[in-house]
């Protein structure tokens, strides 16, 4: 493919000067900015991630803000998720429906005080889906788009590297919880959270002449732990089972399509605005899910298309993300299979735009 040209339009981030320095070879498009996707290649910032620490520029996961005496109120209308036990200070992972049940995105959702939220998004427009409802139900709720820029450490160093630069209290933060800590006199969150399964923490960076600052900081102080820039890994997601908004699943599906009904709780989601539909389609039960699918074969070309998934020449269903795994030496990747081919052990024909290849369907992804 040929190089996009840069413009106002897409959007740099407060580390993007860092990034450059770093060596970025690769970007994606998220949320109109900049996504790094490859520094030395994606091999090799896999088994550094899996060995090492990374420091992730991901400012495009961008923050909805919810303030105001109806954020809770307006929280719970966006999602299946029931909110009621949720403390400030927790983080939770949140599908966010339409009025027909259909995935509009797949954030992380913080609850910072009873009447303060952010919700972290994944790549679509949810900004206007909040402003909408928030309006049309005339809430009393501000929503806007702050300035915070999420910096991902990851890999199993993170805890290490965190604890030198903002001490060792950061080692108590638990899994999906945030705390805040000080950096150059102001407060920032941090959260024990991110887009891999190597560990690691995410810092909600408020205020993006932060950003370089902590950006060299982390590296000064990670120096002896091979701390490098990297980004979200494509091959260790798909080991992970770590959706992709947009590649994975768009709104055409349903939470229980994507294997996300762990996170809805239809029943007493009071207030969402899909929970009817979603009942309704609850009830019958998902006719395609998203599966861990094993293609045969040397590496993959790269899936920048959906591949048809095939028995007896007959379409049932599409591969949406895959890689060549070095630890698992085979080619993993991320489909969504229907019904009648979804079990363990299903033996399938998926086509590439290079031609045929036979796959496997698991129940369980990799990592
Ligand atoms: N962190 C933050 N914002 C984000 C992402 C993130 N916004 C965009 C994108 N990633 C949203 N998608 C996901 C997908 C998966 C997870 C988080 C965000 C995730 N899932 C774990 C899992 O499925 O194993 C844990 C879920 C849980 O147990 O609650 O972490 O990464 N800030």
């Amino acid at each position: 493919m040929a190089l996009i040209s840069p413009s106002r339009r897409l959007r740099r981030t407060p580390f993007s000067d860092g990034v450059e320095a770093a060596g970025v070879s690769a970007y994606t498009v998220y949320n109109r900015m900049l996504l790094p996707t490859v520094f030395e290649s994606v091999e090799a910032d896999y088994r550094h991630l899996k060995d090492h620490v990374q420091v992730w520029d991901v400012a495009c996961e961008r923050q909805v803000e919810l303030r105001g005496p109806d954020a809770g109120r307006l929280m719970q209308m966006l999602t299946p998720r029931d909110l009621r036990r949720m403390l400030p200070g927790q983080c939770f992972y949140v599908p966010i429906v339409d009025e027909t049940g259909g995935m509009l995105n797949d954030p992380v959702a913080v609850k910072l005080a009873e009447d303060r939220w952010w919700i972290s998004i994944a790549d679509s427009d949810l900004l206007l889906w909040v402003k909408g409802i928030a309006n049309g139900y005339r809430l009393d709720v501000l929503v806007d788009e702050p300035d915070v820029s999420p910096l991902a450490i990851q890999g199993p160093k993170s805890d290490d590297l965190l604890a030198r630069v903002f001490g060792d209290r950061v080692r108590d933060i638990r899994f999906f919880r945030f705390d805040m800590f000080q950096f150059m006199g102001r407060d920032l969150a941090i959260a024990r959270s991110g887009y891999s399964k190597q560990g690691g923490f995410e810092i909600y960076v408020e205020g993006s002449d932060l950003g370089m600052p902590l950006w060299n900081e982390l590296f000064k102080a990670g120096e002896d732990l091979n701390v490098r820039a990297g980004c979200p890994n494509g091959i260790e997601r798909i080991e992970a089972g770590l959706l992709s908004y947009g590649n994975d699943m768009t709104d055409d599906n349903t939470p229980h399509e994507c294997g996300l009904g762990r996170f809805c709780d239809t029943q007493t989601a009071i207030g969402c605005i899909g929970r009817d539909a979603l009942l309704r389609v609850a009830k019958e039960g998902p006719v395609q899910q998203i599966r861990a699918i094993a293609i045969d074969g040397d590496k993959v070309p790269r899936c920048d298309r959906a591949w048809p998934l095939y028995a007896d020449g007959k379409r049932v269903g599409q591969v949406t993300s895959a890689a060549w795994s070095p630890d698992f030496q085979t080619n993993v990747s991320i489909g969504m299979v229907r019904m009648t081919h979804w079990n363990e052990g299903t033996r399938l024909e998926v086509e590439t735009q290079d031609g045929m290849r036979m796959a496997t369907v698991h129940e369980k992804f990799w990592l």
